[in-house]
Formats: C-alpha cells, structure tokens, sequence
C-alpha cells in the first residue's frame, strides 16, 4: 500500500488470480451488445483510443445518461451489486473510507496503441472517492496535479489485479495514461490488452 498523493492509494495485487478471472469473465459479457463496448466520440470531433462500456449510467463526454446515447440507444446495464460490495471493500482497504453506495463502473480497453491523454473526472455530482482495478497489461499511469495537465506528476506502473483509489484532495487531480506496455499481461488470464474498471458514485 503506497500512499502516492494525500487520499490517493496504491494497493498492488489487490485482486488474486481467481477474483481476476471472475472479472475478466464478467468485463467479456458486459462488452457484449446491446449497450456494450463503443469507441467514444469527444465534442471536438475526435475518438478515444480506448474503448469503453459502461454499468448504471451511461458516460459520455461530459455527462452522465441512462441511455447509451452515442450508441446503439439501449439502456445501459444495471449496475450489479456484488460490484458495489467490491468497490466498498476496495474504498475500506485503502482509504479506510465508510461505505460508499457506488452505481457506476466505467470499463475502459485499451490495445497496445490506446492511451488516455491527461484529464480530470469532474462529472460525477459527488466527491466519493473513484476506485479503479486494472487486468491485464501493465500500463504507466500518470498522476498529476489539480491545477493544470503539466507537471509535477507521479509515473506508476499498475498491473494486472492492482488497485488504485482517488479520494480526498486527489479526487479532481488529473490523470491518464501514456502507455501500455503490451504483452506484458500474465499469460494465464488470456487478455491481449489491458482492462481498467472504474467504480464511482454519480450523485444522481
Ligand atoms: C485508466 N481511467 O487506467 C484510468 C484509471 C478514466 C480513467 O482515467 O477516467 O476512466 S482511473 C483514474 C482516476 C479516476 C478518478 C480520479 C482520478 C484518477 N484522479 O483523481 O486522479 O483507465
Ligand atoms: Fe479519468
């Protein structure tokens, strides 16, 4: 456990192999349509290299929808509840947080080429803290600051089963991810890529 920012907690190898198989497994049927995996559009006109499907509610550039809105127009997947008893775990071993009532994952897929530029995650109408879990590929993770995209920031690498929680004043920090180093998933997942599911409290 490695405190990286105040409220910003690095927990490697949080998921055993068999939790990570149970999550891969369920990540493959949620990409399924309807309402599953999309490559989505940003206002200004270009794409995310990282595909994405969504639970609960729907994001998309910069708002939150029950409907898969740039889609296929289904309703999104529920949310499921042992998902929820995770992400209240996952809040409770690194944070010591309180229960936190969680209804949104956000399931991004990256490819050897998807990156994530830097962001912050600022449409969620709560200050929950956002728990993220990786499978697969190893990627760099780039953890800013709240005021702008440069620097300082903090390059971590995170692996297959880590966990990672943003709270507190890392909450509105921005964040993203330059490279995945493809290949480097452990062999007997049976991922080509990397998986980052994120837990999050809408506030709607
Ligand atoms: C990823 N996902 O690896 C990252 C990890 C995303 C996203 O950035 O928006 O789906 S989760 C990073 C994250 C989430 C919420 C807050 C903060 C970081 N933060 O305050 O640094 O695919
Ligand atoms: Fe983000």
């Amino acid at each position: 456990r490695t405190e990286v920012a105040p409220g910003a907690v690095h927990v490697p190898d949080w998921l055993d192999t068999d939790a990570q198989h149970d999550l891969l497994r369920a990540c493959r049927e949620w990409a399924r349509p309807p309402a599953g995996l999309r490559t989505v559009r940003t206002p200004g006109g270009g794409t995310m290299t990282a595909r994405q499907v969504c639970l609960g509610h729907h994001w998309y550039p910069y708002a939150y929808a029950r409907t898969v809105v740039d889609g296929d127009g289904a309703p999104v997947k529920p949310f499921p509840a042992w998902l929820g008893e995770l992400g209240r775990d996952a809040a409770r071993d690194a944070l010591g947080a309180a229960s936190v009532p969680y209804d949104v994952a956000l399931i991004n897929f990256y490819d050897g080429d998807a990156r994530m530029g830097m962001h912050r995650d600022s449409d969620e109408k709560s200050d929950a803290p956002v728990v993220s879990l990786s499978l697969g590929d190893t990627c760099v993770f780039r953890f800013g600051n709240p005021e702008n995209r440069t620097r300082p920031y903090t390059d971590v690498e995170l692996r297959s089963g880590d966990l990672f929680v943003f709270g507190g004043p890392s909450r509105l920090a921005y964040h993203g991810v330059p490279r995945v180093r493809a290949g480097t998933a452990p062999p007997e997942l049976g991922l080509a890529g990397r998986l980052n599911i994120t837990l999050r409290v809408s506030g709607l």
